[in-house]
Order: structure tokens, then sequence, then C-alpha cells
């Protein structure tokens, strides 16, 4: 009775899905015409939805902790991560000041002085020369001045480096761009499941041999000793480095990137789950870092992860960081539900079929697009 009722509703639900891309495709002359296009806009790639394993079993990782049977939807994530020339952009139409832009306020920080609580960031500087020991974390340094357009120090600039991807990016500044854009942070699942690039079972996006050309990382004793094999002792512009298999730049290396998940050790109600959205802000919590409270996963290492120190260069690689803290390491990129762009209205399908499964409902609506993608030249998938 129920597969009955299953099929009478798929019926509705692929009329209603129909009607909206009849919309969608008329108002794209190019579609109809059977030139290459896609439902996702043209600087995001389509990922068609599957199951996967998410972390490892590295005991030396234990928050990677292996989470089996994921399923995501079919997405659309940026080709790379966001550049100062796409945020530049971004505040100039809305005057948007970032975090890092902001005085401290006497407050929330009672105990600095007000030099203390004026605007800035942490920047990364590396010891000496000819030191050799140093404390844990004490090469990052608060920096007043420091934001994304004096991203290591009120001297420095971001002239010539359109294509860097931004940096002293806090959490609240990435949502920000994301509502201005109308696109949304990628979840953890989403995320990892794009830095995969079709590789399920490597190590790195490209295969299970660290290599200095395939990401932008730290070669040498970290944070002594960059030997730079890759070619970049910082930031390189997006794109310096081959693309993964899903045809997505510096999924790992370069900056990391803030996801929407908030962070905790294991993946409690991730295992065989649909679309999972990680634990609650209240559940949020890391045993490294309890003066922190609740803090997002950031995932793909950046340019200062070496073999000796950190390793995060890996998809299932993840650390969490203080939503209030940038850095001149940590960016983001941006992810759409091609659904949205056909004019396609899930919670609204949903509601209309209060009888079937969301998954049922999401899964005939991924069939479409897929074959949709395939139809008009999108996927190479
Ligand atoms: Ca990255």
């Amino acid at each position: 009775m129920r597969e009955v009722n299953v099929n009478c509703v798929s019926f509705k639900i692929l009329a209603t899905v129909l009607s909206a891309w009849c919309c969608w495709a008329l108002s794209m002359p190019i579609a109809i015409a059977g030139q290459a296009t896609s439902a996702c806009p043209s600087d995001m790639v389509y990922i068609p939805g599957g199951s996967f394993t998410m972390g490892s079993d590295n005991p030396d990782f234990v928050e990677e902790k292996i989470a089996e049977d994921v399923t995501v939807s079919s997405f659309c994530i940026e080709r790379h991560e966001v550049t100062n020339a796409q945020f530049a952009t971004f505040v100039e139409a809305t005057g948007y000041v970032t975090v890092a832009e902001r005085s401290l306020s006497k407050e929330q920080f009672p105990h600095l002085s007000d030099d203390e609580r004026s605007p800035g960031s942490l920047v990364f500087k590396p010891p000496e020369e000819g030191i050799q020991q140093v404390a844990y974390l004490s090469w990052w340094q608060w920096t007043p001045g420091a934001n994304w357009r004096h991203p290591f120090g009120p001297d420095s600039n971001i002239q010539g480096k359109d294509d860097h991807p931004v940096v002293h990016i806090a959490y609240e500044d990435a949502v920000a761009y994301a509502n201005w854009a109308g696109k949304q942070l990628p979840t953890e699942a989403q995320w990892e499941y794009a830095a995969r690039g079709r590789r399920f079972n490597t190590i790195f996006t490209w295969g299970n041999q660290y290599s200095p050309k395939q990401a932008n990382t730290w070669q040498g004793k970290f944070p002594f000793f960059n030997q730079q094999q890759d070619g970049f002792a910082g930031i390189a512009p997006v794109g310096s480095f081959p693309p993964n298999g899903f045809g997505l730049f510096d999924m790992t290396g370069n900056v990391w990137e803030w996801t929407a998940d908030w962070f905790r050790i294991d993946r409690r109600g991730m295992e065989h789950s649909f679309n999972p959205l990680g634990p609650s802000r209240v559940e949020s919590y890391d045993p490294k870092k309890p003066w922190e409270g609740a803090m997002h996963v950031i995932k793909g290492g950046s340019y200062l992860c070496a073999k000796n120190y950190c390793s995060r260069y890996r998809p299932v690689a993840r650390e969490s960081q203080a939503p209030d803290t940038g850095t001149s390491h940590i960016g983001f990129r941006l992810v759409l539900d091609p659904k949205s762009t056909l004019g396609i209205d899930i919670n609204q399908l949903v509601k209309d079929s209060p009888d079937v499964d969301k998954y049922v409902i999401s899964k005939i609506l991924d069939d479409f697009v897929d074959v949709l993608e395939r139809g008009i030249g999108g996927s190479d998938d």
C-alpha cells in the first residue's frame, strides 16, 4: 500500500519538478539549444549526490573517527576558494566591515588594554633564524591592523593579489558573504565528499603518495624552515595546483575553509545519515581547547601544514576553530542547491507529501537533476 502511495506521490513530485524545469528552461535559451550549461552557476561545479564513508581509522587523529554510509544530495560547489576580488565586490556592494576590522568591546574583554582591543587578527610569524625550539602555537601573533585587506599586518596589502583566497575571515563574515551571494557554507559532509573528487579510498585528493606539486602545503620542518618545493612560501593564487577529480582547486592546502557544522570529536548520529548537519551548538566541544567553547569545523589544511605538524592536507582531516577568529590562513568557499536554481522547493514538496520519506523525495529530485545535467552537458560524470 505504501509502495502504491509512494508511486502516486512520485508522479505528483515529478509533475511539480517538470513544471519548475519548464519555467527554468524557458528562461535559459542556451539550455534549450543544447549548448553546454548546468543547473549550477558557471563559477560552480555540479557534484552528483551519493554515499561515502567519512573520516579515517588513523589512530593519530581521533577526531577523524569513521562514519559509514553518509549520503549527500547533489549540490553545486565553488570551483575555488573565495578570492580577494570577490570579497572586495561584496564589501563594495554592502559596506560590510569584517570582525577583524572592528574593535573588541570593553564589556566583553574588560581585562584587555585599549591597544589590545583595537582591530586586528592573528598572523603567522615564523621564529627568528637559528631558533630551534618554540612554545606550541607561539608562531601566531596578535597583529593590530591585520585584516583581509592587510593579511600580514598594516604594512602589507593585497595589491596584485585579486586571485588570492581572502583570509582573516571569521565565521560570521563568511555567512554575511554567503547571504549576499545567495549561497551557503558547505556542511562538513558536503565538503569532504566534494574534496574526495571520486577517490574514496586514498589518503590525499590525488592518491596515496604525498607530493609538493599537488597542493600548497609546507615542506621542511614547521615552523622553522620552509623548503618551498611547491613554489610558494605563503598563500598561492587559486588554481595554482591541479584540480581534484571533480575539477575543484585547492580543496586541500592553500587556506583552511569554514564549514557550517559545529565541531565535536565524535560523529554521533552521522553513521547511515542523509544530509547530516553535525552536532548542535551546545553539543560542540573540543577537549584540546576547552577554553574556546563552541567551535566550527574547518577543513582542508593550509600552506602552513607540514608532515611534522598538522598534516591536515587530507580530505578526511578536520580541525576546530572559534567562530570569531579568522587568521592569515582561513578562508572559505560556498555551495548551492541546484534544485533551488531550478525553482524546486523541496521543503514545500515534503509538506505536500507527508506520507513520503524526505529521503525518497530527495532521491527522485536528485535523479531528475542528474538526468538534466547529463542531458544538457553540464556534468562529465
Ligand atoms: Ca583549501
